[in-house]
């Protein structure tokens, strides 16, 4: 019983494989780097940051992202007009083909909310980035005191 529940596993992981490949889409030309995440004190919302780059000869529309971690993802953009910061619901975010987008402080982040445990510096969180046409891209976040800048020397590849 041991062995045939240990051989049914990898047949298991294989056709989860598959069925990811048959959904690519954007995604697919999608590469993520330096994905961090700026942990605030208490119940404050986090900013989740990224470089998307893609590779593909379409653009790509990012739609939305959501996490495990946190109960509220959503599609932010702050911008600054006559001296006073503010911040704004986006619809979309399109990364033009071979080209790039960057979520980062002060433009486009992801504002992350109702964390659920608590997410502490240090910890990794998935995020599972949704694009247009369907497909995703699971992404993995390193988390970073509020007063980090950058996603320091936990880079992604
Ligand atoms: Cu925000």
């Amino acid at each position: 019983m041991i062995i045939r529940t240990a051989r049914a596993l990898p047949l298991l992981a294989t056709g989860l494989l598959l069925a990811t490949s048959a959904h690519a889409g954007e995604a697919e030309h999608i590469r993520a780097s330096h994905a961090w995440i700026r942990i605030l004190p208490g119940d404050l919302p986090a900013g989740a940051y990224v470089v998307l780059e893609n590779t593909g000869d379409q653009p790509a529309t990012l739609r939305s992202a959501n996490s495990t971690r946190y109960g509220s993802v959503m599609l932010h953009k702050s911008s600054s007009e006559g001296g006073v910061s503010r911040m704004a619901m986006v619809e979309s975010l399109v990364i033009p083909a071979h080209g790039e987008a960057e979520l980062a402080p002060g433009g486009y982040h992801l504002m992350m909310g109702k964390a659920n445990p608590p997410v502490k510096p240090g910890d990794e969180v998935k995020l599972t980035l949704h694009f247009d046409d369907g497909s995703t891209l699971d992404t993995d976040f390193v988390t970073r005191p509020a007063n980090a800048t950058d996603a320091g020397d936990a880079h992604q590849h």
